[in-house]
């Protein structure tokens, strides 16, 4: 049980991470377990800050994100903090307000940072004791990706063997400081996507003819991608990054209806990232389930990088960020 004593209340924040070893499919809704490991990098100049606190004799949540109600992520917030009110063997209602300083929905992991941020500052307002595991094992039941911002860097979320999900958990790879590489993130459109990722992956599991070799070659893209990272080699990361990607669209493409989260700003962009790296600029691309373009860069190339991308027609806006630290407690 938690505490009697109040205030019940916390802030954190989390930041977005991106999958260089793409996530796509679940084996188990319910506990959202993966049908694949995955690799990521977490960023730190785009951020969720959330703000929990729970009141003994509220019955119901109040959700506020970026200042206005949504009722889809209001039951979204609700279901995940049931597991930790769960947890605590309490039955109370929370205000919860959080802001990202970046585009929600839009293909930039606002529910990786939202997610692993509401967790943890959840864990926090009711005294919670929870290792790191723990919460990527809770953070991951919310979104598959918060898992993964719980910590910095360079970071795998593992597939797991048991039945119950306990070892579906990330840890650590690298540190952000060991290897900083940089990221520019091309916007190219600012709309919500119309297929959000849990049913892109249904969809994808139940009609695409690739799912099989999807699961069966992630695997040893993951291996490759971790000796990359702890070898600190560029252009090893950058091949099996891209490849990667481009086989998780594919994947995605030959679902029924195919799903294309791409525009023709994405693709441009991802052939300017090409021919820079043809040219020995060390980038290579990402694309996530949204149109925006995330281009991966040694930290002597990122002015290069902005500027090319910059250049590419129906690009909105290029933000640039480094790597950084996992989750933590803004406020108690
Ligand atoms: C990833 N994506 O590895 C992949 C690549 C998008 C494309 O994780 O249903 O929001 O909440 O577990 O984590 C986005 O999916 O999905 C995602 P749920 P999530 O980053």
């Amino acid at each position: 049980r938690a505490d009697a004593h109040g205030p019940f209340h916390a802030a954190s924040q989390a930041q977005p991470n991106i999958a260089l070893i793409k996530y796509w499919g679940k084996r188990d809704a319910a506990l959202n377990l993966p049908v694949v490991g995955s690799i990521s990098i977490t960023l730190d100049s785009l951020w969720t800050r959330t703000q929990v606190r729970f009141t003994p004799e509220q019955t119901y949540d109040r959700v506020s994100l970026n200042g206005r109600s949504d009722e889809a992520e209001a039951k979204r917030v609700t279901a995940c903090l049931n597991l930790l009110r769960e947890r605590a063997g309490v039955a109370w209602g929370a205000d919860v307000a959080s802001q990202n300083n970046f585009p929600t929905a839009a293909g930039l992991a606002s529910s990786a940072s939202g997610f692993a941020a509401l967790v943890h500052a959840g864990a926090n307002a009711l005294n919670l004791q929870l290792s790191d595991a723990e919460l990527s094992v809770l953070a991951r039941r919310c979104s598959g990706s918060a898992a993964r911002s719980i910590f910095g860097g360079y970071v795998e979320w593992a597939h797991g063997q048991r039945a119950d999900g306990t070892d579906s958990v990330a840890t650590p790879l690298l540190d952000a400081d060991a290897w900083p590489l940089r990221v520019a993130v091309a916007i190219t459109s600012t709309a919500a996507k119309q297929i959000g990722s849990s049913e892109g992956m249904n969809r994808t599991a139940r009609t695409s003819p690739y799912q099989s070799a999807w699961i069966d070659t992630q695997e040893a893209d993951l291996a490759t991608a971790r000796d990359a990272i702890h070898a600190r080699d560029f252009d090893a990361l950058a091949l099996i990054s891209e490849h990667s990607c481009l086989k998780m669209h594919a994947l995605a493409m030959a679902s029924q209806p195919g799903l294309l989260y791409w525009n023709g700003a994405t693709m441009e962009c991802m052939h300017r990232v090409r021919a820079l790296r043809q040219q020995g600029v060390p980038v290579f691309f990402t694309v996530d389930a949204g149109p925006q373009v995330k281009a991966v860069c040694a930290p002597s190339a990122i002015e290069q990088v902005k500027a090319a991308l910059r250049d590419v027609p129906g690009v909105l806006d290029v933000h640039d960020t480094g790597l950084g630290a996992g989750v933590r407690a803004i406020a108690k």
